[in-house]
């Protein structure tokens, strides 16, 4: 592997490979030694979590937020953590033209991981890749998880605006009722807009949402055709409303102190658990019951 200060001179200098390898030496494991030197560098960057159900367009709605942040003259890193996702795997040749276009762009940055079923979950490697990717100084961060499970959950911390996208026809509001997604959603974005049932979509959402209790930001709803790039223009602004919010009310500071909190604990458990796994195997003692045991190896640490 490359040694940490050629990486470090590489990154330093701006070139992708040097955050290309940064990211995989976070990903196996070693993002300590790099959060030494670069975490004082983060803070800068506008990051979005994508989320919602597959193939709801996630993938093209990035793509099209990409090419609107580029229109700004942004930098913008992509983090795809749905290995299916068509960042890794070029499912569709509509999407591959599109990435193409972004795959040549010195100032895009993409990357797909795999989310992993490890403690850390999205918050491991991939609250890492955040991380260095607002070191390197990339102005806009995407990262897109598929709405199944945990993991959407967690972007929410990690994230400054959520994003929650659905499509209509499809029994999606319900699903996201369901999973809890509701309550993270800072923008909701109604894809595929052009189906016929998209309106009846929205006033669902708007119905779901009178059964929550908000706060100071009630979600924007925005209705997109991530294909041909129709209204993008508005969920960027809503995006920029809501960065507005976020920055105007003070509640940066708190999202802030949460995503640090959470990637705090999320190392932490990872750590204790590694020990604990240790300390009970090293503890094959049955002659006393599970309780003694457990109080007994909680005493050493
Ligand atoms: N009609 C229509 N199709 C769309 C629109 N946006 C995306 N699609 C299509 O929907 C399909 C899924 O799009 P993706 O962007 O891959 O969806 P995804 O949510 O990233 O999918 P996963 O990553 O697999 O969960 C593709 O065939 C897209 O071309 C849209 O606005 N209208
Ligand atoms: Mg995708």
């Amino acid at each position: 592997m490359l040694s940490l200060e050629n990486l470090l001179v590489e990154f330093d200098a701006g070139r992708p490979r040097g955050l290309a390898r940064a990211i995989t030496r976070a990903e196996s494991g070693d993002g300590a030694s790099l959060m030494r030197s670069l975490y004082a560098r983060t803070g800068r960057a506008l990051t979005i979590g994508l989320t919602g159900p597959p193939g709801v367009g996630k993938s093209t709605l990035t793509s099209a937020l990409v090419k609107k942040a580029r229109s700004l003259d942004k930098s913008v890193g992509v983090i795809s953590v749905d290995p299916s996702s068509p960042f890794s795997h070029g499912a569709l040749l509509g999407d591959r033209i599109r990435l193409t276009e972004h795959f040549v762009d010195p100032k895009v940055f993409i990357r797909s991981m795999a989310a992993r079923g490890h403690l850390g979950g999205v918050s491991g490697a991939t609250g890492d890749a955040v991380l260095l990717m607002d070191a390197f100084g990339l102005d806009v961060i995407i990262v897109e998880t598929v709405g199944v499970g945990q993991s959407e959950i967690e972007i929410a911390e990690l994230a400054q605006s959520t994003l929650v996208a659905l499509q209509p026809g499809s029994g999606d509001s319900i699903q996201v009722l369901k999973a809890g997604i509701m309550e993270i959603a800072d923008i909701f974005v109604v894809n595929k807009a052009d189906h016929p049932m998209a309106n009846q979509l929205k006033r669902e959402i708007r119905s779901m949402m009178e059964i929550l209790q908000y706060g100071a930001w009630v979600p924007e709803l925005a209705m997109t055709q991530a294909l041909e790039g129709t209204g993008i223009d508005e969920l960027w602004s809503a995006i920029e409303r809501h960065r507005a919010y976020l920055f105007e009310s003070g509640e940066i500071v708190r999202k802030r102190r949460a995503a640090f909190d959470h990637q705090v604990r999320q190392l932490a458990l990872g750590k204790l658990q590694h020990r604990l796994d240790a300390a009970i195997a090293a503890h094959p003692d049955l002659s006393i019951d599970p309780y003694a045991a457990s109080e007994r190896i909680l005493a050493e640490f």
